[in-house]
Protein backbone atom coordinates (compact mmCIF):
# COMPACT_ATOMS: atom_id res chain seq x y z
CA UNK A 1 0.00 0.00 0.00
CA UNK A 2 0.96 3.10 -0.78
CA UNK A 3 1.31 6.04 1.90
CA UNK A 4 -2.11 7.63 1.56
CA UNK A 5 -4.80 9.66 4.25
CA UNK A 6 -8.26 9.82 4.00
CA UNK A 7 -8.90 6.06 4.39
CA UNK A 8 -8.43 5.81 0.69
CA UNK A 9 -8.74 2.05 -0.79
CA UNK A 10 -6.41 1.07 -3.71
CA UNK A 11 -6.63 -1.70 -6.01
CA UNK A 12 -4.20 -4.55 -5.32
CA UNK A 13 -2.80 -7.11 -7.85
CA UNK A 14 -2.72 -10.58 -7.48
CA UNK A 15 -1.28 -11.33 -11.21
CA UNK A 16 0.12 -9.94 -14.13
CA UNK A 17 -3.55 -10.56 -15.57
CA UNK A 18 -4.77 -8.10 -12.86
CA UNK A 19 -2.18 -5.30 -14.07
CA UNK A 20 -3.69 -5.69 -17.91
CA UNK A 21 -7.34 -5.41 -15.73
CA UNK A 22 -6.39 -2.80 -13.74
CA UNK A 23 -5.31 -0.76 -17.29
CA UNK A 24 -8.58 -1.81 -19.43
CA UNK A 25 -10.88 -0.41 -16.10
CA UNK A 26 -9.18 2.80 -15.63
CA UNK A 27 -7.56 3.82 -19.30
CA UNK A 28 -9.87 1.58 -21.33
CA UNK A 29 -7.62 -0.28 -22.91
CA UNK A 30 -3.85 -2.70 -22.36
CA UNK A 31 -1.15 -4.51 -24.87
CA UNK A 32 -0.81 -8.28 -23.96
CA UNK A 33 2.23 -9.26 -25.54
CA UNK A 34 3.57 -12.50 -26.81
CA UNK A 35 0.19 -14.14 -27.24
CA UNK A 36 0.43 -15.57 -31.27
CA UNK A 37 3.62 -17.37 -32.50
CA UNK A 38 5.88 -16.45 -35.55
CA UNK A 39 4.71 -19.23 -37.28
CA UNK A 40 1.14 -18.90 -36.70
CA UNK A 41 1.42 -14.67 -37.72
CA UNK A 42 3.03 -16.02 -41.01
CA UNK A 43 -0.03 -18.94 -41.36
CA UNK A 44 -2.75 -16.65 -40.36
CA UNK A 45 -1.20 -13.48 -42.80
CA UNK A 46 -1.36 -16.02 -45.72
CA UNK A 47 -4.96 -17.51 -45.48
CA UNK A 48 -6.39 -14.18 -44.34
CA UNK A 49 -5.23 -12.38 -47.53
CA UNK A 50 -6.27 -15.35 -49.76
CA UNK A 51 -9.03 -15.91 -48.08
CA UNK A 52 -10.05 -12.10 -48.18
CA UNK A 53 -8.75 -12.24 -52.18
CA UNK A 54 -10.70 -14.82 -53.50
CA UNK A 55 -14.31 -12.76 -51.71
CA UNK A 56 -13.17 -10.05 -53.32
CA UNK A 57 -13.37 -11.29 -56.40
CA UNK A 58 -16.54 -13.01 -55.90
CA UNK A 59 -18.48 -10.34 -54.67
CA UNK A 60 -16.46 -7.73 -56.49
CA UNK A 61 -14.48 -4.35 -55.51
CA UNK A 62 -17.39 -1.84 -56.77
CA UNK A 63 -20.22 -3.83 -54.51
CA UNK A 64 -17.67 -3.72 -51.46
CA UNK A 65 -16.41 0.04 -51.43
CA UNK A 66 -20.59 0.72 -51.95
CA UNK A 67 -21.10 -0.74 -48.33
CA UNK A 68 -17.74 -0.07 -46.69
CA UNK A 69 -16.56 -3.39 -47.16
CA UNK A 70 -13.52 -3.13 -48.28
CA UNK A 71 -10.45 -4.89 -47.21
CA UNK A 72 -12.34 -6.23 -44.26
CA UNK A 73 -12.73 -10.42 -43.65
CA UNK A 74 -15.61 -11.45 -41.75
CA UNK A 75 -15.80 -14.36 -39.70
CA UNK A 76 -12.05 -16.10 -40.70
CA UNK A 77 -12.74 -18.53 -38.50
CA UNK A 78 -15.57 -19.76 -40.71
CA UNK A 79 -13.18 -20.64 -43.45
CA UNK A 80 -9.92 -21.67 -41.83
CA UNK A 81 -9.57 -23.36 -38.38
CA UNK A 82 -6.15 -21.59 -38.07
CA UNK A 83 -8.35 -18.57 -37.16
CA UNK A 84 -9.47 -20.14 -33.26
CA UNK A 85 -5.79 -19.78 -32.20
CA UNK A 86 -7.05 -16.32 -31.64
CA UNK A 87 -10.20 -16.92 -30.03
CA UNK A 88 -9.25 -19.88 -27.78
CA UNK A 89 -6.14 -19.05 -25.62
CA UNK A 90 -6.07 -20.17 -22.00
CA UNK A 91 -4.13 -16.59 -20.55
CA UNK A 92 -7.00 -14.30 -22.67
CA UNK A 93 -9.90 -16.28 -21.73
CA UNK A 94 -8.95 -16.48 -18.49
CA UNK A 95 -8.49 -12.43 -18.59
CA UNK A 96 -12.17 -11.93 -20.23
CA UNK A 97 -13.85 -14.58 -17.62
CA UNK A 98 -12.37 -11.99 -14.78
CA UNK A 99 -12.74 -8.80 -16.44
CA UNK A 100 -16.09 -9.53 -17.52
CA UNK A 101 -17.50 -11.48 -13.88
CA UNK A 102 -19.38 -13.42 -16.68
CA UNK A 103 -19.21 -16.27 -19.20
CA UNK A 104 -19.27 -14.66 -22.60
CA UNK A 105 -18.98 -15.55 -26.25
CA UNK A 106 -17.32 -14.12 -29.35
CA UNK A 107 -19.27 -11.45 -31.21
CA UNK A 108 -17.57 -11.19 -34.06
CA UNK A 109 -14.38 -11.93 -35.80
CA UNK A 110 -12.85 -9.07 -38.35
CA UNK A 111 -9.60 -9.20 -40.03
CA UNK A 112 -8.76 -5.35 -41.18
CA UNK A 113 -6.29 -4.81 -44.20
CA UNK A 114 -4.92 -1.22 -43.57
CA UNK A 115 -3.12 -0.83 -47.00
CA UNK A 116 -1.01 1.92 -47.63
CA UNK A 117 -2.13 5.07 -49.07
CA UNK A 118 -6.14 4.02 -48.90
CA UNK A 119 -8.69 5.18 -46.14
CA UNK A 120 -10.23 2.08 -44.03
CA UNK A 121 -13.42 2.31 -43.24
CA UNK A 122 -12.22 1.65 -39.52
CA UNK A 123 -10.19 4.94 -40.07
CA UNK A 124 -13.50 6.79 -38.94
CA UNK A 125 -13.61 7.33 -35.31
CA UNK A 126 -16.23 4.25 -33.51
CA UNK A 127 -17.20 2.35 -30.59
CA UNK A 128 -17.51 -1.42 -31.10
CA UNK A 129 -20.60 -0.89 -29.95
CA UNK A 130 -21.97 1.56 -32.51
CA UNK A 131 -24.72 4.01 -31.19
CA UNK A 132 -24.07 2.49 -27.45
CA UNK A 133 -23.56 6.27 -26.01
CA UNK A 134 -23.46 5.05 -22.65
CA UNK A 135 -21.39 3.86 -19.34
CA UNK A 136 -21.38 0.90 -17.63
CA UNK A 137 -19.65 0.06 -14.28
CA UNK A 138 -18.99 -3.14 -15.87
CA UNK A 139 -17.42 -3.84 -19.40
CA UNK A 140 -20.09 -6.49 -20.59
CA UNK A 141 -17.69 -6.73 -23.69
CA UNK A 142 -13.90 -6.31 -24.71
CA UNK A 143 -12.48 -6.24 -27.75
CA UNK A 144 -9.00 -8.24 -28.25
CA UNK A 145 -7.07 -6.75 -31.42
CA UNK A 146 -4.60 -8.91 -32.81
CA UNK A 147 -1.34 -7.70 -34.48
CA UNK A 148 -0.63 -9.81 -37.32
CA UNK A 149 1.78 -7.15 -38.34
CA UNK A 150 3.81 -5.30 -36.01
CA UNK A 151 1.67 -1.49 -35.26
CA UNK A 152 4.09 1.14 -35.88
CA UNK A 153 3.53 4.72 -36.30
CA UNK A 154 3.79 4.58 -39.65
CA UNK A 155 2.24 1.54 -40.68
CA UNK A 156 -1.72 2.57 -38.93
CA UNK A 157 -1.42 1.60 -35.51
CA UNK A 158 -4.52 1.56 -33.94
CA UNK A 159 -5.38 5.67 -32.67
CA UNK A 160 -7.36 5.10 -29.34
CA UNK A 161 -9.03 7.94 -26.98
CA UNK A 162 -8.21 6.81 -23.11
CA UNK A 163 -10.81 6.96 -20.90
CA UNK A 164 -13.73 7.68 -23.50
CA UNK A 165 -15.11 4.04 -22.42
CA UNK A 166 -16.11 6.18 -19.64
CA UNK A 167 -17.66 9.25 -21.52
CA UNK A 168 -21.42 9.69 -23.22
CA UNK A 169 -20.37 11.91 -25.58
CA UNK A 170 -17.43 11.75 -28.03
CA UNK A 171 -14.48 14.62 -26.78
CA UNK A 172 -14.04 17.74 -29.03
CA UNK A 173 -11.58 17.85 -31.84
CA UNK A 174 -8.93 19.80 -30.17
CA UNK A 175 -8.81 17.07 -27.23
CA UNK A 176 -8.91 14.03 -29.27
CA UNK A 177 -5.62 15.88 -31.18
CA UNK A 178 -4.22 16.63 -27.76
CA UNK A 179 -4.60 13.46 -26.15
CA UNK A 180 -5.16 10.52 -28.61
CA UNK A 181 -2.78 8.09 -28.19
CA UNK A 182 -1.15 5.23 -30.88
CA UNK A 183 -1.13 1.47 -29.85
CA UNK A 184 2.29 0.78 -30.98
CA UNK A 185 2.49 -3.19 -30.50
CA UNK A 186 4.64 -6.16 -31.45
CA UNK A 187 3.23 -8.50 -33.58
CA UNK A 188 1.64 -11.24 -32.14
CA UNK A 189 0.57 -8.67 -29.40
CA UNK A 190 -3.37 -8.25 -28.28
CA UNK A 191 -4.46 -4.58 -28.10
CA UNK A 192 -7.38 -5.48 -25.30
CA UNK A 193 -9.79 -2.72 -24.89
CA UNK A 194 -13.33 -1.97 -23.54
CA UNK A 195 -15.40 -2.19 -25.90
CA UNK A 196 -16.87 1.43 -25.78
CA UNK A 197 -13.58 2.83 -25.95
CA UNK A 198 -13.63 5.32 -28.98
CA UNK A 199 -10.82 4.05 -31.42
CA UNK A 200 -9.92 3.59 -35.42
CA UNK A 201 -7.14 2.48 -37.87
CA UNK A 202 -4.46 4.62 -37.98
CA UNK A 203 -3.12 6.20 -41.65
CA UNK A 204 -1.05 3.77 -43.30
CA UNK A 205 2.22 5.50 -44.63
CA UNK A 206 4.93 2.49 -45.15
CA UNK A 207 4.75 0.81 -47.98
CA UNK A 208 3.24 -2.42 -46.41
CA UNK A 209 -0.09 -3.48 -45.31
CA UNK A 210 -1.08 -4.01 -41.84
CA UNK A 211 -3.14 -6.49 -40.80
CA UNK A 212 -4.91 -6.67 -37.12
CA UNK A 213 -7.96 -9.36 -36.51
CA UNK A 214 -10.86 -7.91 -34.56
CA UNK A 215 -12.41 -9.47 -31.88
CA UNK A 216 -15.39 -8.62 -29.28
CA UNK A 217 -16.50 -10.64 -26.74
CA UNK A 218 -20.02 -10.50 -25.20
CA UNK A 219 -22.45 -11.15 -22.53
CA UNK A 220 -23.96 -14.08 -24.35
CA UNK A 221 -27.04 -11.97 -23.80
CA UNK A 222 -26.39 -10.06 -26.92
CA UNK A 223 -26.61 -11.26 -30.79
CA UNK A 224 -23.74 -12.01 -32.56
CA UNK A 225 -23.11 -10.48 -35.53
CA UNK A 226 -22.57 -12.97 -38.20
CA UNK A 227 -24.35 -16.90 -36.44
CA UNK A 228 -21.05 -18.03 -35.97
CA UNK A 229 -23.26 -22.25 -34.99
CA UNK A 230 -25.17 -21.45 -38.21
CA UNK A 231 -22.26 -20.46 -40.39
CA UNK A 232 -20.76 -23.06 -38.93
CA UNK A 233 -23.23 -25.99 -39.77
CA UNK A 234 -22.55 -27.74 -36.60
CA UNK A 235 -18.64 -27.79 -36.75
CA UNK A 236 -16.69 -27.38 -33.08
CA UNK A 237 -19.84 -28.22 -31.46
CA UNK A 238 -18.83 -31.13 -29.62
CA UNK A 239 -15.84 -29.31 -27.99
CA UNK A 240 -16.89 -28.04 -24.56
CA UNK A 241 -14.75 -25.40 -24.62
CA UNK A 242 -15.24 -23.95 -28.14
CA UNK A 243 -19.03 -24.59 -28.33
CA UNK A 244 -19.44 -21.97 -25.26
CA UNK A 245 -17.07 -19.35 -27.13
CA UNK A 246 -18.62 -19.75 -30.26
CA UNK A 247 -22.13 -19.46 -29.14
CA UNK A 248 -23.62 -22.65 -29.05
CA UNK A 249 -25.11 -22.45 -25.69
CA UNK A 250 -26.70 -19.21 -26.30
CA UNK A 251 -28.66 -19.63 -29.49
CA UNK A 252 -32.35 -18.15 -29.30
CA UNK A 253 -34.73 -20.95 -28.92
CA UNK A 254 -37.34 -20.96 -31.96
CA UNK A 255 -40.53 -21.73 -29.15
CA UNK A 256 -41.77 -21.91 -25.96
CA UNK A 257 -40.86 -25.86 -25.87
CA UNK A 258 -37.80 -25.17 -27.19
CA UNK A 259 -37.21 -23.04 -24.51
CA UNK A 260 -38.66 -25.52 -21.67
CA UNK A 261 -36.00 -28.22 -23.30
CA UNK A 262 -33.42 -26.59 -22.88
CA UNK A 263 -34.15 -25.88 -19.11
CA UNK A 264 -35.13 -28.93 -18.59
CA UNK A 265 -31.35 -30.18 -20.14
CA UNK A 266 -29.74 -27.58 -18.30
CA UNK A 267 -31.36 -28.98 -14.67
CA UNK A 268 -31.00 -32.51 -15.56
CA UNK A 269 -29.35 -33.35 -17.94
CA UNK A 270 -26.08 -31.46 -18.76
CA UNK A 271 -25.27 -31.81 -14.89
CA UNK A 272 -24.70 -35.51 -14.81
O1 LIG B 1 -7.44 -1.85 -37.59
C1 LIG B 1 -7.40 -1.07 -36.64
O2 LIG B 1 -6.39 -0.50 -36.27
C2 LIG B 1 -8.67 -0.74 -35.91
C3 LIG B 1 -9.76 -1.74 -36.17
C4 LIG B 1 -11.07 -1.26 -35.67
O3 LIG B 1 -11.26 -0.12 -35.41
C5 LIG B 1 -12.16 -2.22 -35.49
O4 LIG B 1 -12.06 -3.37 -35.92
O5 LIG B 1 -13.17 -1.82 -34.89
Amino acid sequence: MEKAYGNLPQFELKDELDSYIEEIKIQGFTVVEDVLSLDDLREIKEKALSIYQKLENEYGKEYLIEINELDMLRAPLVHDPIFLKLINHKKINELLLRIMEQNFSLHLQNAIINRPSTIHHQRSWHRDLPYQNYVTSKPFSISTLACIDDFTKDNGATELIPFSHNLEKMPSVEYCEKHMTTAIAKAGSLIVFNSLLIHRAGQNNSQNLRLGINHMFTAPILKQQISLPEALSGVYSDDQELRKILGYDYQVPCSDREWKEKHYRRKYVDKI
